[in-house]
């Protein structure tokens, strides 16, 4: 038996007024006219939600004026900085970061992230580590109770390519699940990531597990360069709605 809400809502995502695209959108909006209020060093994530904060942004930054300094997530973010003719910044010239605004696979109850489905977790994870704040954009999808509610594909780990055999072995063994060499798809061949790594996704059964004491237990074996897990790095979170309105946790 379906509930009203829920009719209303298929019948309404039917009607083709109301898509996926669209929820991204709204949440990326709110997140860029809340959080860039004047000139600032901006961290740009990667992934599809972050293209309509980017072009937001560049909205903002014409109509008001806007001294922004864009630093890119990935070779992708770089390219939508270029895109849009926004200033390119990079840590080294910007180590201090006002507000990073990225995506993410899932966020738990705790604001603990999965990010890395688009297999740039490294970079982003160190641009987060550089901001003063980390914004997260996100459509309803996204939005779980426990990590693996919803995002199936596991966790996303970079490792360096000659040690994924032996760190898969550890993954499956002290904790269980699946450990998969990400492929390239239609490819024989292993996706290499912007920093010439390989990606391990880790599929988990345990949703109970202390993802802190995960997160470093996992980062600790040698040839581990990052994992997909953030835990306590996200400020905000919004959540891009069917009926358009945004939640924010
Ligand atoms: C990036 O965006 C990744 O960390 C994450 O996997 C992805 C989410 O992509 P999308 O916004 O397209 O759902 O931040």
């Amino acid at each position: 038996k379906h509930s009203a809400a829920s009719v209303k809502f298929r019948r309404y995502y039917r009607s083709g007024k109301m898509s996926l695209e669209e929820a991204k959108q709204f949440a990326a909006h709110r997140a860029v006219d809340e959080y860039v209020t004047k000139d600032c060093i901006f961290g740009v994530g990667s992934g599809s939600t972050v293209v309509y904060a980017v072009q937001r942004l560049a909205e903002r930054v014409e109509t008001e004026n806007l001294k922004v300094t864009c630093v890119p997530t990935s070779f992708q973010a770089k390219q939508l900085i270029v895109k849009h003719n926004l200033t390119l910044g990079e840590l080294d010239t910007n180590p201090m970061i006002d507000v990073t605004i990225d995506g993410a696979d899932e966020v738990d109850a705790n604001m603990t992230l999965i990010k890395g489905g688009g297999g740039c977790l490294l970079q982003e994870k160190i641009v987060a580590s550089c901001s003063k704040k980390l914004i997260v954009i996100a459509d309803y999808t996204k939005d779980s109770v426990k990590l693996g509610d919803r995002y199936k594909k596991g966790i996303p780990i970079e490792v360096v390519p000659m040690a994924y055999v032996p760190i898969q072995n550890k993954i499956a063994s002290m904790y269980g699940g699946e450990v998969k060499l990400r492929k390239a798809i239609a490819k024989a061949g292993p996706v290499v990531t912007d920093n010439g790594n390989f990606i391990l996704d880790w599929i988990f059964t345990n949703q109970d597990l202390d993802w802190d004491k995960v997160n470093n237990v996992i980062k600790m074996i040698p040839g581990v360069v990052e994992t997909g897990l953030f835990v306590n790095m996200c400020e905000k979170a919004y959540f891009g709605q069917p009926e358009g309105n945004v939640i924010e946790r």
